[in-house]
């Protein structure tokens, strides 16, 4: 069995490889839902959605989420409304958000209704929210000390202001999701996939009882850096990782892992910083990690599971 720890593109990215060398049946991914919001009534979980419509090749290749092919007449009808339109539910996307609210307002839990989705995509993965119960991954602004929620930094803010914190509201009170720990315990190897640190694997992390199951095994945990060069390849990750007194660079992703991840594989760009992360005491492995395509992205998951089976 092989689990992973996952937020959105980037780690579906690094799925897309993983399920061509992993068979059917003995991958897991445990995904971040602190992104998870409500609008018009609906639920919407993005990472869950973007990992499920990804590996179902429904994704949005270019726009980096929802369907391809998508079609937008409720969202203009709502704004013809006077609706509230700055979050783009396409016409297709929309079906996931009405079924998982249906779902969820009869009484199935996330993760059901997850299963339900993951199968009726073919998806051969377990797909598992990282808590049934609600985690808001929540900012304040540098500027004025002001707290919103995750949706407004991240789009209506188009994450271009400074933050001073992140926070994730109901973790303290969370649950890990049925077969979370059991995934991460029983696993041959964990993989935490090149998602954002802070706003991606930092919320599964704070539901209680996932970090110290993976600081039981640490050894056999191996992180892909999101950071390569100094820079995320895509969203606010290095930015965030500054702003909160961290640094945007392998050595800083290091840091922030480094009681939990046994191994760090970092891009032959980072190279250099291999000796500083070894003499932090976590191993370091480099490989090209820019995926264009499924095949790199399958070298990429090649490379972290032998990390891990040797760690
Ligand atoms: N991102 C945007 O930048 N603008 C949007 O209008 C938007 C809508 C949206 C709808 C459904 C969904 O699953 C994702 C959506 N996203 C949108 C992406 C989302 O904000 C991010 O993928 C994440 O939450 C960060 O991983």
């Amino acid at each position: 069995m092989i689990t992973t720890l996952a937020g959105g593109v980037g780690a579906a990215r690094l799925l897309r490889g993983m399920v061509r060398v992993v068979p059917d049946g003995e991958l897991t991914a445990v995904v971040n839902t602190g992104d998870d919001t409500i609008l018009h009534g609906l639920h919407i979980s993005p990472d869950l959605d973007t990992v499920c419509y990804t590996l179902s090749g429904r994704n949005d290749e270019e726009r980096g989420w929802g369907l391809a092919g998508e079609t937008w007449t409720v969202m203009e009808a709502l704004e013809g409304l006077g609706g509230e339109s700055w979050f783009r539910l396409g016409d297709r996307d929309l079906a996931t958000h009405l079924y998982r609210t249906q779902r969820l307002a009869e009484g199935a839990s996330l993760s059901t209704v997850t299963t339900e989705l993951a199968a009726r995509l073919g998806l051969g993965l377990r797909v598992l929210p990282m808590s049934d119960d609600p985690v808001r991954t929540r900012l304040t602004l540098a500027a004025d000390g002001h707290e919103i929620g995750f949706q407004e930094y991240f789009v209506a803010l188009a994450h271009a202001v400074p933050v001073v914190s992140v926070t994730f509201d109901g973790a303290d009170r969370a649950r890990p999701g049925p077969g979370v720990l059991d995934a991460i315990g029983n696993a041959e190897v964990v993989v935490v996939c090149p998602s954002n640190p802070v706003l991606s694997i930092a919320p599964i992390l704070s539901v209680p009882g996932i970090e110290g199951a993976l600081r039981a095994r640490r050894g056999t945990v191996v992180a892909v850096s999101p950071i390569i060069g100094g820079a995320a390849l895509k969203g606010p990750a290095d930015r965030l990782l500054t702003e909160l007194g961290g640094e945007s660079s392998v050595l800083g992703v290091a840091h922030q892992y480094l009681e939990f991840v046994g191994t760090l594989v970092i891009d032959g760009l980072d190279a250099s910083s291999q000796p500083s992360i070894e003499a932090l005491g976590m191993r370091c492995v480099v490989a090209p990690t820019v995926m264009h395509g499924p095949e790199e992205a399958a070298e990429l998951a090649k490379v972290a599971l032998t990390a891990g089976r040797t760690g």
